[in-house]
């Protein structure tokens, strides 16, 4: 793999935000040192790098930190424009497209996913988070088949930003599946979205990284929850 100079997240392996950052170092054939957080009890590397918001993902590079998950995949891909795929379009009008589903994901989805798991005192705050996932995965089918051109992800042939930042959420909705008792990302409701999240998972880039274990990811949410943290 391409060296890159020293670079190391700082992440949580079930945060979509840290998965969507990894994803893409793979895409890029960046080697990176991985060091895992306890949300809990955090680093005095995490602390001392990210003092306003003490959030994971934080990237090092060269010893110097880049916050903010989507700030730091733009700032990967312009880094190492020139190794692997580009992950934004190079196209001005197609990356502010991308970047408005990207924020898109973020601000409807990562609300309702919040919603879903951390901030329901009752099955019916629950279920009203899951009706808000429902409506916005509706919103992104239709994204689907309009950024992917009828190509396999939303970056086209390959994956792109919209695609790592929704991809992300992916080990969550399995748990919240179980949870609610029944897909998110169904393969009626959403069909282009459910083969997207096949051949998604299926990527190299995203093996070993998307989490695959649910009953590793809700033993998980119990410590998050006992911590109170993602309030
Ligand atoms: N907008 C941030 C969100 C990052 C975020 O919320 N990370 C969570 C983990 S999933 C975190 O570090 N929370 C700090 C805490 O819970 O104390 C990004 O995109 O990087
Ligand atoms: C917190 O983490 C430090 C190392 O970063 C460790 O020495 C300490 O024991 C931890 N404290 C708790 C309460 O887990
Ligand atoms: C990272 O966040 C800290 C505050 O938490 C800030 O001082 C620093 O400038 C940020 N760095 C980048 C590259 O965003
Ligand atoms: C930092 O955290 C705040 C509060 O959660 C959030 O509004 C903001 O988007 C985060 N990022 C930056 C760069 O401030």
């Amino acid at each position: 793999m391409a060296g890159g100079g020293d670079l190391k997240v700082l992440g949580v392996w079930t945060s979509p935000f840290v998965i969507r950052v990894r994803i893409v170092l793979n895409l890029k054939g960046l080697a990176y040192e991985y060091a895992e957080e306890d949300l809990g009890n955090k680093s005095a590397l995490l602390l001392g790098s990210n003092p306003v918001n003490k959030s994971v993902p934080v990237l090092l590079h060269g010893g110097r930190p880049i916050n903010e998950s989507r700030i730091i995949i733009q700032y990967i891909d312009e880094v190492w424009a020139g190794s692997g795929p580009a992950v934004l379009p190079r196209d001005p009008y197609e990356r502010a497209v991308a970047r408005f589903w990207a924020a898109y994901v973020d601000d409807k989805v990562g609300s309702a996913w919040t919603g879903m798991l951390f901030r329901c005192k009752s099955e019916e705050e629950r279920a009203e988070a899951v009706a808000r996932a429902d409506e916005a995965l509706r919103t992104l089918e239709g994204a689907l088949e309009e950024c992917s051109k009828g190509k396999p992800f939303f970056g086209g042939d390959g994956i792109g930003l919209v695609d790592v930042v929704l991809g992300g959420y992916l080990g969550w909705f399995a748990a919240i599946d179980r949870i609610i008792g029944r897909r998110l990302i169904d393969p009626v409701r959403t069909p282009l979205l459910a083969a997207w999240e096949q051949r998604f998972r299926a990527a190299d880039a995203a093996r070993g990284v998307v989490p695959d274990d649910v009953d590793k990811v809700l033993a998980f949410l119990q410590t998050l929850l006992a911590i109170g943290s993602m309030k």
